[in-house]
């Protein structure tokens, strides 16, 4: 459901309505850029689907396509009966160029072990790994899942899967075993991929483990596939399910014939969370995303030939998909992945890594830049990082400050910052600057991208030429979403019920006299924690999930380093006792049933919470609460006298 507009849960709006410097793109940047013609908005604008269909011809296709678009609101088909396959794009057509020979990836695990992957390796690799899948059963259209550290065989493991027609869903190796547990179940996956284990922090995380207690009610999973990425794990391997990749690698076929895949044909599903209780598994398919992620990847990061490219992304989000997997590889470019934390073992690992393989575009959250804020310009200031050319921001709005920041001690001013607004659903970046065309202005995502048409609106459907309303999508892009998974009602009802023919974001976003964008954050029940959603819904059902607990509300209030944090709300059942023990075995608990990301900040014992007549608790209240503001409307409010109870209560904590 949607509430009123009103200010975003961390505080931006106010900064950014102040926040007028304009940072126009160097002559020197300008002049070697891929596009440095303001044109390019014009001509997509003037036919949309003719500048979709140009990009998608820079694709390898078995088999041409007769339509581009067949557009039935809200059902999309793009390219229709054109015949491809991703890995295809990301690997094989790199076997008759140069590229054959250019390094992919080049990995560091956080204790500092480094491999490097020409396209050719991987190439190889990846028909081994499909010829494995292969090998346990799966066939085209079948879901695996994937949980795994941030290894190049993460990777493999989603082109592998592309190679044959399977259908990928990756689980962000940070949430729990019941969070996989359910992803499983609603995709119905038959093999689950994963490793011994990862690290992070410099401790283990024993993801095989954490799997062997998920898959124990996942009825559908037949195999489990290991990659060996430790040492000395003391892994259980359960005979006839388990499996480790490199026995099997060594009894399967060098080559695999990629499927050809129908444009439709689906390539993966993620799941993110939604207004409800219930993450959502978000569809996409080959041939419109393949089209969206590479065309992106090239135009936004201006790439060529010689970029260093890094993606501080984990792959289990979108962002990884995208812009780790498959925009880079479709795009032949050289590549970092790194598994671990950035501030492990000191707090300059990441301008280490810069330094050390000369990287030039360098893609991160804004969270993370408030994080190296915090810790202090000294620690970029031990490096050269003199490599980059751009720098670019993805996840949450970034504040000007940190925008400046970055600019200032990471890019020496010399590099453009490319603010990329995008979700889960849209599958590819959709607001953004063209770095050698885009006159930035700091905490702005500036504009949509060519063949992207949003417009801000207010509640009732009118569109908003200056100022700020909600953001609304007003015509298909290729890489759209087409679904959520076994839910139809759910994908109509969330995205297409608001405004008749517009797609609703639920982001608020503001435009300016210039026509920019300002995104100012969710205004749903979605919270934004670090870059990462999170319902609000799943973590109060993880809290009455504990047998402690009658009811919940958890609303996000701001924080200096994660944008939002979690504060809940909590009224206990009879005969429990609230209190510092309580506080932590309530934490623990939604840490074990979602993952850390959703560990609440703060929680907040009450007797009542306060409820509208029809019995809706007033979310907005609470957060008022929370942030110490005054308290907004509440004459719709069933007992206010709940809410001074409750300011005290806050104010003790
Ligand atoms: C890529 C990703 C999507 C939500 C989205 C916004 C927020 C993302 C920006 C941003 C302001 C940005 N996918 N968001 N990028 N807000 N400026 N540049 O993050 O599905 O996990 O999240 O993230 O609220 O709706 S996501």
């Amino acid at each position: 459901m949607t509430k009123p507009l009103e200010a975003p849960q961390d505080g931006t709006v106010s900064a950014l309505l102040e926040e007028n410097r304009i940072f126009k793109p160097s002559d020197s940047f300008r002049s070697k850029a891929l596009l440095q013609d303001e044109r390019i908005y014009k001509e997509a604008e003037a036919n949309r689907e003719n500048f979709w269909s140009d990009q998608a011809k820079k694709l390898d296709w078995y088999q041409p396509w007769d339509k581009i678009l067949e557009w039935k609101t809200p059902f999309a088909k793009w390219f229709l009966n054109g015949k491809l396959n991703a890995s295809y794009n990301c690997l094989d057509r790199h076997m008759k160029t140069d590229r054959k020979n250019k390094t992919a990836i080049i990995w560091e695990g956080e204790p500092g072990e480094v491999r490097k992957l020409t396209y050719e390796d991987l190439y190889h690799e990846t028909n081994k790994f499909a010829n494995v899948l292969k090998s346990l059963g799966v066939r085209k259209g079948d879901r695996i899942a994937i949980y795994m550290p941030m290894i190049p065989e993460a990777a493999m493991a989603m082109l592998a899967s592309a190679r044959i027609g399977a259908i990928h869903t990756v689980v962000f190796g940070g949430f729990s075993p019941e969070s996989l547990k359910d992803r499983i179940n609603d995709a119905g996956a038959k093999l689950l991929i994963t490793a011994d284990g990862g690290w992070r922090r410099g401790k283990i995380i024993g993801l095989k483990d954490l799997s062997d207690e998920a898959v124990k009610a996942c009825p559908t999973i037949e195999n489990i596939l290991v990659v060996k990425r430790l040492e000395d794990q003391d892994t259980q391997m359960k005979d006839g399910r388990d499996h480790w990749y490199h026995d099997l690698k060594e009894k399967v076929a060098d080559y695999c014939e990629p499927e050809q895949m129908d444009s439709e044909d689906i390539l993966f599903t993620l799941y993110t969370s939604g207004t409800t209780g219930k993450p959502k598994g978000i569809i996409h398919t080959t041939g419109g995303y393949m089209t969206g992620v590479t065309t992106t990847m090239k135009l936004v990061f201006d790439l060529q030939e010689d970029d260093v490219f890094w993606c501080t992304a984990d792959v289990g989000w979108v962002t990884g998909h995208s812009y780790i997997v498959y925009g880079p590889m479709a795009n032949g470019v050289t590549q970092i992945m790194y598994e671990g934390a950035p501030d492990w073992p000191k707090r300059d690992r990441f301008w280490s890594i810069i330094e050390k393989y000369g990287v030039t575009k360098f893609y991160t959250a804004p969270t993370a830049i408030r994080a190296f804020m915090k810790w202090g310009h000294q620690w970029p200031q031990k490096h050269d990082l003199s490599s980059l050319r751009l720098l670019g921001s993805v996840g949450e709005p970034i504040n000007p400050e940190a925008w400046i920041w970055y600019h200032k001690h990471i890019g020496s001013e010399q590099c453009p910052i490319v603010d990329t607004w995008w979700q889960t659903e849209t599958g590819c970046i959709l607001i953004t600057p063209l770095p050698g065309i885009t006159d930035l202005k700091p905490g702005s995502a500036t504009r949509p991208f060519p063949g992207i048409e949003a417009k801000v609106f207010k509640e009732d459907g009118t569109v908003i030429k200056e100022g700020g309303g909600y953001l609304g999508l007003t015509s298909p892009w290729p890489s759209m979403l087409r679904g959520i998974w076994g839910d139809e009602e759910r994908y109509k009802q969330q995205y297409w019920s608001k405004w008749p023919n517009i797609y609703f974001t639920g982001d608020g976003a503001k435009i300016d006299a210039d026509g920019y964008y300002w995104l100012l954050g969710r205004v749903d029940d979605v919270i934004n924690i670090a870059g990462h959603r999170l319902g609000t819904m799943e973590v109060e059902s993880a809290l009455v999930d504990h047998t402690s607990v009658a009811e919940s509300a958890v609303v996000g209030i701001s924080d200096e380093i994660k944008g939002t944090a979690i504060a809940a709300f909590v009224i206990l059942k009879d005969g429990h006792t609230a209190g510092d023990e309580m506080d932590k075995t309530l934490k623990q608990h939604v840490v074990k049933k979602i993952g850390a990301i959703a560990r609440p900040s703060k929680i907040i014992f009450t007797e009542d919470l306060p409820k509208t007549r029809s019995g809706k608790i007033m979310r907005r209240l609470l957060r008022d609460i929370a942030e110490g503001r005054a308290l907004g409307d509440v004459t719709t409010l069933a007992d206010a006298s709940i809410l001074e109870s409750l300011k005290e209560k806050y104010q003790e904590e």
